[in-house]
């Protein structure tokens, strides 16, 4: 089951950035580190194509700092694209990364500045990225609502970093149909769907699924398993869920697995970083999906035609359905005088 959330508050979000768009000078695209493609929002991509952008990758500090490595320089690789790593949280991430990310916007705006013609910076992104953070960090205060769940921002904003510098703060968005599979389970563990839209299950044995592999020692040294790496590595995502819920105390005592239990546990590890530092994807593994689900979309396209009845004739279901009425009208007067049709004499 594919996941999808665009509540109505993201629609109007989306207007609202379409019509702000014209007057910023420069867009911030937050990105989470952990998930760098699938958190990057087509939609919103569409609405400031043109712009001049900066990339940030944020929550570095929860993120594989290799894999990070890959998506900045697959990144940096692109034309006309600035991209950087860095930690909003204050107390968490070094201060460097965020000065420079106010250089960067005069840097690709030389015109802006000054009280007549201030710089109007954007920051857009998924929900729960953290923009209302960078905002608050850029500031230096505690300024925009911030909270560990997505759509805490619900309308946009703006905040004054300086007399001729102002950003806004947008609500975290999705787009309508999220077509890559693994992007909707990537953004479901990370906390930018809202709760409803999942099944905490469902999401957290994908996601063993998929770090089984890579993050084997890491899932082996949280969850005290006696097995050991290789064999972590091994196991099919069930297996891991159940002996992780054994670990967790969410075996009850005829040996029924809490599933529920267990797998908001592993969520809530990955979301916190108690389970270490894990990226979900790199950028070669996001254009397979992306191709593959390109390719499952054509054929679902092609099925839909092939499924779609032939074209009646014109008239054609008029002449059925007074062919019936006739037939019922002639079982229930079997006088043929009594024929309800025209017979064409005046
Ligand atoms: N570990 C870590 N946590 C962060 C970082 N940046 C933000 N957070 C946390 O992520 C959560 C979401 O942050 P917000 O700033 O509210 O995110 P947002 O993008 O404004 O979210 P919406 O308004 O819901 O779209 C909060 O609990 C932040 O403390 C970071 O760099 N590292
Ligand atoms: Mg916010």
């Amino acid at each position: 089951m594919s996941i999808q959330w665009f509540p109505g508050h993201m629609h109007l979000t989306r207007q609202a950035i379409e019509a702000r768009v014209k007057d910023i000078d420069v867009f911030i695209e937050l990105l989470d580190a952990r998930l760098p493609g699938s958190s990057a929002n087509p939609m919103l991509a569409e609405l400031t194509a043109g712009r001049p952008t900066v990339k940030v990758l944020n929550k570095q500090d929860l993120a594989d700092p290799e894999r990070t490595a890959t998506w900045l320089a697959h990144y940096n690789a692109q034309p006309g694209t600035l991209a950087f790593a860095l930690s909003a949280n204050p107390g968490i991430g070094e201060k460097k990364p965020i000065q420079r990310l106010r250089e960067c916007c005069f840097e690709l705006a030389p015109l802006r500045g000054g009280m007549v013609k201030p710089m109007r910076v954007l920051i857009g992104g998924v929900p729960n990225v953290g923009k209302s953070t960078l905002i608050n960090s850029l500031v230096g205060r505690k300024t925009a609502k911030t909270g560990d769940e997505a759509g805490v921002t619900r309308h946009e904003q703006r905040f004054v970093l300086a007399d001729d510098f102002y950003l806004y703060d947008t609500p975290g968005m999705l787009w309508p149909r999220i077509s890559v599979p693994q992007s909707g389970y990537h953004l479901a563990v990370s906390g930018a769907v809202g709760k409803n839209a999942y099944d905490e299950p469902e999401v957290a044995l994908e996601f063993l699924n998929h770090v089984a592999k890579p993050y084997a020692a890491l899932l082996k040294a949280r969850y005290k398993l006696t097995q050991p790496v290789d064999e972590v590595a091994t196991l099919s995502d069930e297996q891991l869920l159940e002996v992780i819920a054994g670990k967790v105390q969410a075996v009850g005592k005829g040996g029924h697995v809490d599933w529920q239990k267990a797998a908001e546990r592993v969520i809530t590890d990955f979301r916190t970083g108690a389970l270490g530092r894990i990226t979900l994807e790199l950028p070669d593994e996001l254009a397979e999906w992306r191709a593959q689900a390109a390719l499952a979309d054509e054929a679902r396209e092609a099925k839909k035609m092939s499924r779609k009845p032939p074209k009646k004739k014109t008239g054609q279901r008029q002449r059925v359905r007074a062919a019936q009425l006739r037939e019922a009208f002639h079982a229930a007067n079997p006088n043929p005088a009594a024929d309800p049709e025209p017979t064409g004499e005046a």
